[in-house]
């Protein structure tokens, strides 16, 4: 294994450098002050470092040979898409190689067929989602960070969002992933059938693993055929169990076309309406927001939606409901929960947290974690939203003011209580650096040591973003 001490890789990091420079072209390889700002970190909470180099290359073979490079001359490096990670997996290691897929963008093919899409791995989550449109199919991943991450950071995070409940993870969208290996090899598994049991799927490998087994150059993707409506309501319930029941009756009544289900606590919403500059998209003041999101493929559908609704009607569940006339109405519901991407303008520098929790208990665990935020950090604000039918609750907590944010205190709070609860650390945004401490609150140790094992078989001079995840 090399020293991956600063200094030691400072010392070698010149040699690669140049290296690199004469392989890819002067104009794939910045360092000192050509580096660009955004490559020194990422969305989370963790400051910026400082590579001794960013290289950007072109195609999936300079991505190989970066990681051959590195790997001869012992040096970190740390796979970069659109930096919108949460959890510090792409932030950069001091002394070591910041490689960005930033260069290595577009779509290289729609097989109708196939019902695919082949992808370079730097192309943004928006651009695969139009192309997909204007080819008359559907790429259903959806995060709030559409515009800027990638498709090779969805990949390699896992990424869930806002349609899991309809069309699964990104995991379940990859047909065939192209990777380079830390030792350099190109690893070409392109896939495009739906079934392919020969052997290990080593896709699956690499999916959700956050850089740290390889870089995911090329992937194929499957592509959904486009649905003909999209009907939304944004729900006032008064409790928790009443949300429950109306999930319990959205999946009875809507089946398949159910494609979203977020539920806002009163502290995220009374937050995010002063965020975002839009109009309220519901008047009065509820203990729980819920948006409900269908998507049709027959024109009976829309009338299914609504007689959902009127149903709904006869029964106490929902104290107040908007319904979508408009696309423009679905995207002003969807803006109240995307705002949460505006929250550091209103509550300056934030915890945000992912965890994993049974669907029942998860109000419960919001009560409790409120309650010893409050009580142990002074002046503690803390909201509760998320993908609830996933499984899947967010919390933004932070002490607006304070000079500097108790983000370890913070942090135990959170995780000792998912622990209590069997919860997961991570439902979504992956371990990167942020979570690592805590790993043993959702693994155990033979899983642990399998991982390494793992780890230790792919990138055997553990060049490949080291210190990440274990
Ligand atoms: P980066 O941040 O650049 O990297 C993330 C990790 O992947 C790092 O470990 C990095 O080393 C690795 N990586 C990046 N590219 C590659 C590659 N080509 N090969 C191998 N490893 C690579 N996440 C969700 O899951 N659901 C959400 O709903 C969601 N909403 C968000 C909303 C906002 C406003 C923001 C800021 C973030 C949100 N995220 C969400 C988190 C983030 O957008 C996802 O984790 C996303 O998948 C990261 O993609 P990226 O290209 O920005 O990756
Ligand atoms: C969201 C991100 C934080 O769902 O995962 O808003
Ligand atoms: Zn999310």
């Amino acid at each position: 294994m090399p020293d991956l001490s600063v200094k030691a890789q400072t010392d070698r990091g010149a040699t690669a450098v140049s290296r690199l420079r004469d392989l890819l072209g002067a104009e794939s390889v910045l360092s000192g002050e050509d580096i660009p700002i955004r490559n020194l970190q990422d969305w989370s909470t963790l400051g910026p470092t400082a590579p001794i180099a960013v290289v950007r290359p072109a195609d999936s073979q300079g991505v190989a040979t970066t990681l051959r490079v590195a790997a001869e001359h012992g040096i970190a490096v740390v796979p970069q898409g659109g930096l919108t990670g949460l959890a510090g997996g792409a932030r950069p290691i001091e002394g070591g190689l910041a490689l960005s897929l930033e260069r290595l963008v577009g779509i290289e093919e729609i097989d109708a067929a196939a019902g695919t899409m082949t992808i370079r791995a730097g192309t943004t989550l928006q651009a695969a989602q139009e192309a997909a449109e204007a080819a008359g199919f559907f790429f259903p991943l959806d995060l709030g960070s559409r515009g800027s991450c990638s498709i090779g950071g969805n990949i390699a995070t896992n990424a869930g969002g806002n349609r899991v409940i309809r069309y699964g993870m990104a995991r379940e969208m990859v047909l065939g992933l192209e990777v380079a290996l830390p030792d350099g090899t190109l690893l070409s598994s392109m896939n495009k059938m739906l079934k392919n049991n020969v052997g290990y799927d080593l896709k699956q490998l690499f999916i959700g693993s956050e850089g740290t087994l390889g870089v995911v150059t090329r992937a194929v993707m499957r592509l959904y055929p486009p649905p003909s409506s999209t009907m939304a309501a944004l729900c006032g319930v008064s409790s928790y169990e009443a949300a429950l029941a109306l999930l319990a009756s959205a999946r009875t009544a809507l089946g398949p076309l159910l494609s979203a289900f977020e539920v806002m606590w009163d502290d995220y919403w009374m937050v995010a309406m002063r965020a975002s500059k839009a109009r309220r998209p519901l008047s009065g003041r509820h203990a729980y927001y819920v948006l409900v999101e269908a998507q049709g493929s027959a024109a009976s559908d829309e009338g299914k939606f609504d007689a959902w609704l009127e149903n709904l009607a006869e029964r106490p569940l929902v104290d107040d409901a908007a319904v979508a006339r408009s696309i423009g109405d679905v995207k002003a519901f969807w803006a109240a929960r995307d705002a949460a991407a505006e929250f550091r303008q209103v509550l300056g520098p934030h915890a945000s947290f992912d965890i994993g929790l049974p669907v029942a208990a998860m109000d419960a665990y919001a009560q409790a974690c409120r309650r010893e935020l409050t009580t142990r950090i002074p002046g503690c604000v803390s909201v509760f939203y998320g993908h609830i039918a996933d499984g899947n609750m967010h919390i933004i907590a932070c002490a607006p003011g304070a000079p500097v944010q108790p983000l370890d205190e913070i942090d135990e709070i959170v995780y000792r209580l998912v622990g209590e609860y069997s919860g997961a650390i991570s439902a979504e945004h992956g371990v990167g650096l942020k979570k690592k401490p805590f790993l043993s609150v959702s693994r155990n140790p033979r899983e642990v040591a399998l991982m390494r094992t793992i780890k230790q078989a792919i990138d055997p001079k553990g060049t490949l973003n080291p210190g990440k995840v274990l």
